[in-house]
């Protein structure tokens, strides 16, 4: 322990000894800074405390990143930071390089055990005129940390104050930390398929706004997704349609592990979802012993659901999903297997409570916590299963009163797939219309729940009505910014009039993305020197 600090120590001074040395060497006059507002500056999701100090710190090509070098991960945060800047501003940034010679300015991402850090997201960023230092106690919080940055490097350099280009970035110092460790967003690639591209850019989308968390929902009626090598009838057969009659498709175990990977890589856990007892038609048609409802399976490409189940007192079903839930928790890294639990109408109460039950020893057996949406509050499984609110308030009480933790999701408030108004073509609105106020103006830990028992929040994506990832972004993009907010940022902190400015400053990063985000009337939208247009398919 304190040869580590030593080491440490030693590497810090000696950073800032070549430091000094360079600037004293060059006897460089210092570029005149501009006023800036560190305060004013439009971060999603808005920080705990920012402290502005009006001046700024110089980005260019004569700042170099370090990082903490006995802390693991660190060193992978300041490549992804170098990155992203160079996306961004065309701009290389050296990591952890040797020769400083032509340093002037630094940017060092510290590990530091201060108490002020002491939840494993939590951050701080000291910014002043030649140094930026970022303060994390873990790689996961210096994570959230580059994400604050990488929104305070400005668009477009000014070329006014020096002689090479410089993007002033706002001085002063930003403490942080998360409202809710659990901050989700799910997307349904049971009714339509999106390929593994699609899922990576909506994650790297999702972690620029600090989420950590993102639930895919691999099976249901129409489809099953994720390819089960004891059981190959299931994406053979099951995953060969979708809503609308469509190919389908599906994820190999590969293509899954690769999608696990580039999320980890941007501090976000995968939760998979296998829906049972109900939404189970495409796994039935796959291998008919499954199925309990009485008839005979058929591939099912239509919309409606709650026709489907497993029969829930056969020994083999358990076996089937003891091999299933094995094989995808192998893959898994996160805690949380998502067992659905949902719409199953035609299962029995007491078959329903007999199925949950099982399926939570199985999901227990293979490592994970089980996860389900509300109805799981019904059935005698323990305080460990977290539920899902989607629907019912009082299911989301039953699972409070077994002491259970809640994912707050309701679907009136955070469903992603209802339509912003009456005059959306995509999307549903059987739990009303969603426009970009009404997704942020709620307060997840004033709405019955207490907040010891939540979780988190989550923004799921149901794709009934979306097949491409254009149609993915316009009814995610803006209202899952917003959801960003609600999760991380503490409810003193959070206020319409102020937030609506932010989003309205997101668009030129949205541009450069290429996202399709709905430009919603509510908001002035910054004029970027990107044009991308909104397009909503029939
Ligand atoms: C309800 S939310 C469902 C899904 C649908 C969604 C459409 C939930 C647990 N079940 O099966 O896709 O509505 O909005």
């Amino acid at each position: 322990m304190i040869k580590t600090i030593f080491i440490r120590s030693l590497f810090f001074l000696s950073l800032v000894m070549v430091i000094l040395a360079c600037q004293n060497e060059q006897k460089k006059p210092r570029i005149p800074m501009p006023v800036t507002d560190l305060s004013a500056v439009s971060l999603i999701p808005k920080p705990v405390k920012t402290i502005a100090t009006n001046s700024a710190f110089a980005l260019d090509q004569f700042t170099a990143i370090y990082t903490s070098k006995s802390a693991t991960g660190f060193d992978k945060v300041g490549e992804f930071l170098a990155q992203k800047i160079k996306e961004k501003i065309n701009l290389d940034v050296p990591v952890n390089q040797e020769s400083t010679n032509t340093v002037d300015r630094v940017i060092y991402i510290n590990q530091s055990d201060s108490l002020e850090l002491n939840t494993p997201e939590a951050y701080q960023l000291y910014i002043n005129q030649d140094s930026i230092i970022l303060n994390a106690n873990t790689s996961e919080g210096a994570f959230r940390g580059i994400q604050t940055l990488r929104q305070l490097v400005p668009d477009v350099s000014n070329d006014t104050l020096a002689e090479q280009k410089i993007w002033p970035i706002p001085s002063g110092k930003i403490t942080d930390n998360p409202n809710f460790g659990y901050r989700g967003a799910m997307l349904d690639v049971a009714r339509h398929f999106f390929s593994v591209e699609d899922v990576k850019k909506y994650i790297d989308l999702l972690s620029y706004y600090k989420f950590n968390s993102l639930h895919l929902h691999l099976s249901d009626d129409q489809g099953w997704r994720i390819e089960i090598k004891s059981w190959p009838k299931l994406t053979e057969i099951g995953g060969s349609t979708e809503v609308g009659g469509e190919s389908g498709g599906f994820y190999t175990q590969e293509d899954y592990k690769e999608i696990v990977r580039y999320a980890q890589e941007r501090y976000m856990t995968i939760i998979p979802e296998i829906d049972m007892p109900g939404h189970t038609n495409s796994a039935s048609v796959s291998y008919p012993f499954l199925n309990g409802n009485g008839k005979t399976p058929k591939l099912y490409e239509g919309m409606q659901v709650g026709f489907s189940t497993f029969d829930t007192r056969k020994d083999t079903v358990y076996a089937f999903i003891d091999d299933v839930v094995r094989e995808i928790s192998e893959m898994t890294p996160g805690p949380y297997f998502h067992m659905g639990g949902d719409e199953s109408h035609v299962t029995k109460k007491n078959d329903y409570i007999y199925f949950v039950n099982k399926v939570e020893k199985i999901v227990q057996k293979h490592g994970k916590r089980m996860i389900g949406w509300d109805e799981i509050a019904n059935a005698d499984i323990d305080s460990n299963a977290i539920a899902q609110w989607w629907a019912s308030e009082e299911n989301a009480k039953k699972a409070v009163a077994k002491n259970m933790k809640v994912i707050v999701s309701p679907a009136k408030k955070s469903y992603l797939d209802m339509q912003y108004d009456s005059l959306t073509k995509l999307g549903l609105h059987w739990a009303g219309y969603i426009p970009v106020d009404t997704a942020y103006q709620w307060t997840p830990e004033d709405y019955g729940i207490p907040k010891e028992n939540i979780l988190g929040t989550e923004a799921p994506l149901w794709s009934e009505t979306i097949s491409n990832i254009e149609e993915l972004e316009y009814l995610a993009f803006p209202r899952v910014i917003g959801y960003s907010e609600l999760a991380w940022t503490k409810p003193e902190n959070r206020n319409w009039e102020d937030y609506k400015v932010r989003l309205g400053d997101q668009a030129p990063f949205l541009e450069r993305n290429n996202v399709n985000y709905y430009h919603s009337p509510l908001i002035d939208w910054k004029k970027s020197k990107y044009t991308y247009e909104t397009i909503e398919k029939d």
